[in-house]
C-alpha cells in the first residue's frame, strides 16, 4: 500500500495540478476537478480512455457524468487520504485531455 502524503508533500506536489484547475478538499483527503467537454460523446469517450488508465494502474476515480460534464475526485481509500498514486493519476488524466 502506498503511504499517505504529508501536508508538506501535498503542497509541493500539488502546485502543478492547482494550475491545471484541480482543487484540494479542505480536509486534504481528496483532489477534485470538473471537466466540461463539447458534447456527451467527447465526455464519454474521454471517460473510457481514463477508465483504461485506471485499470492499468489499479487505481480508480470517483466520478460522475451529467451530459458533457465529468466531475472527478481522487483519493486512496486504503490509505485514508492522498497518496502519490492520486497525483500520478491526475497527471495522467491531464495527458489524456
Ligand atoms: N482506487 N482510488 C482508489 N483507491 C484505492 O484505495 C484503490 C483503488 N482501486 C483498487 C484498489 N484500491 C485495490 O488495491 C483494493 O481495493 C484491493
Amino acid at each position: 500500500m502506498t503511504k499517505k502524503l504529508s501536508n508538506k508533500e501535498i503542497e509541493e506536489k500539488f502546485e502543478h495540478l492547482l494550475l491545471k484547475g484541480w482543487s484540494l478538499s479542505e480536509d486534504k483527503i481528496y483532489i477534485q476537478k470538473t471537466f466540461v467537454f463539447n458534447n456527451f460523446k467527447e465526455a464519454f469517450s474521454w471517460m473510457c480512455r481514463v477508465a483504461f488508465i485506471a485499470e492499468d494502474i489499479n487505481h480508480h476515480p470517483n466520478w460522475s457524468n451529467v451530459f458533457k460534464t465529468v466531475d472527478i475526485s481522487l483519493s486512496t481509500h486504503e490509505a485514508g487520504g492522498l497518496t502519490e498514486l492520486d497525483l500520478d493519476f491526475a497527471n495522467a488524466v491531464e495527458m489524456e485531455t
